[in-house]
């Protein structure tokens, strides 16, 4: 798969999408099934997912199942039987969202899923080839200098965005004060004792240090770890991971940091970019290039999943490519809008310890959300 091959059907409309990630291959699969021919250029080597872990809620599962990759996700996945905040490992909330389903898996889990409807639907992905530029009146520059034709652009090309960043459109970008090392480790259940071992917990420590580990079983074998520390502690946010630290602050869940201790990670901050517009002429951005978040709600890449759904309904529409993307944005966007600033809200206030984000019909309105071009129910759940 060196460089693009040339196309095939030139009858069906024809889209360009720079990055595979979450939301680059749920646009490229969406847009499949509605008839369009689909290239996906990803910049590195190999098609796979970052990151350790994650939290789908209802939305993000209704996206999959409009893609046809709902199956695929949930074997193999987990919905544990509750979600658990403590404070200083006392139990604030434990809530186990009867009726609402949720699932947790690998990051790479997810990804698989949706690849796999990619490739059913026989999507171009090139590897290795990375966009530099876009152009509104419908065109991507490869970085071997290459120019491609399209009607549709999608920049899905994460937080760092060049298809965003070459089209100059203006960003509001926000760090927060903490950020988080994200790791998967072995289940360690029978060494870590008696206990709730398959809930997710999010154990927060505010005294005498902000230290919070977020505790979520993916699968049977597998363990997502992220450690939580202010950036200007520079122990707690060392990788990898201060073993003594962390043990001091948790000796409860020593197996799993011991293995945590032996992987290099990487500490990341929050981050939160708003952008002027997430669209120009016939170039949409989706996902992190549009709308990066932080995870207090654990909804980036559902956001991401929805956005590209509704982006490839909206083409459907009558008029031209242009005006439907501007009806897109303005449709959509609101939703996403509310989601960040609340999710910004959360981490910036750490009110994620008080565990109390489950009770409340706001801060759930984007999970509990029927994205457009998706069907409200849910085939159940396979049992654990
Ligand atoms: P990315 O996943 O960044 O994918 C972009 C792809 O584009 C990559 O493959 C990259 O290599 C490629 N690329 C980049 N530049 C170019 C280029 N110029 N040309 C071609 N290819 C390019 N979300 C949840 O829903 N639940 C969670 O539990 C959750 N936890 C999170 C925890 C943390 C700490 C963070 C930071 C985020 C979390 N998120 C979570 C958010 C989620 O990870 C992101 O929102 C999601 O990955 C965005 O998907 P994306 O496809 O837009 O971008
Ligand atoms: N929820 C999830 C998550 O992965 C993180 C957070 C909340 C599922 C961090 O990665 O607030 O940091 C968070």
């Amino acid at each position: 798969m060196n460089g693009p091959t040339p196309r095939e059907n030139r009858s069906a409309p024809h889209a360009e999408i720079a990055g595979a990630g979450f939301a680059g291959l749920t646009a490229a699969v969406a847009l499949s099934q509605r008839g369009w021919s689909v290239r996906v250029h990803e910049k590195g080597p190999k098609l796979r997912a970052f990151g350790a872990g994650i939290v789908v809620w209802q939305n993000g599962l209704r996206v999959l199942n409009a893609i046809g990759a709902y199956e695929a996700a949930m074997a193999g996945s987990v919905t544990p039987p509750f979600y658990e905040t403590r404070l200083h490992n006392e139990t604030v909330t434990k809530h186990a969202f009867e009726g609402e389903p949720w699932r947790t898996m690998t990051r790479q889990h997810l990804y698989n899923s949706i690849l796999e409807q990619a490739r059913l639907y026989g999507v171009d992905i090139v590897v290795n080839s990375e966009v530099i530029r876009a152009d509104p009146a419908g065109a991507i520059t490869l970085a071997s200098g290459e120019t491609l034709q399209a009607d549709l652009v999608v920049g899905a090309d994460g937080v760092g965005s060049k298809v965003r960043d070459s089209m100059g459109i203006a960003l509001d970008r926000r760090k927060s004060r903490d950020g988080i090392t994200r790791l998967l480790v072995p289940r360690h259940k029978e060494e870590l004792g008696a206990g709730e071992w398959d809930n997710v917990i999010d154990f927060w420590n505010l005294e005498p240090r902000v230290l919070r580990i977020l505790y979520v079983p993916c699968s049977e074998e597998q363990l997502y770890i992220a450690f939580m520390a202010p950036q200007d502690d520079p122990e707690g946010s060392q990788v990898p991971i201060n073993l003594d630290l962390w043990s001091d602050a948790f000796p409860f869940l020593v197996p799993a940091l011991r293995s945590a201790a032996k992987i290099d990670g990487r500490y990341d901050r929050y981050e939160t970019t708003v952008l002027e517009t997430w669209t120009r002429g016939r170039v949409a951005l989706i996902g992190d290039a549009a709308h990066a978040m932080t995870p207090a709600l654990a909804q980036g890449a559902s956001c991401a999943m929805m956005n590209a759904l509704s982006l490839a309904v909206a083409m459907e529409g009558p008029g031209s490519v242009e005006d439907r993307l501007e009806e897109w944005e303005q449709r959509e966007r609101p939703m996403t809008d509310r989601c960040q600033q609340r999710s910004a809200e959360l981490t910036n206030s750490r009110n994620l310890a008080k565990g109390d984000w489950w009770a409340s019909d706001v801060l759930l309105e984007t999970a509990r959300h029927v994205p457009t071009g998706a069907a409200a129910e849910l085939a159940p759940a396979p049992s654990r």
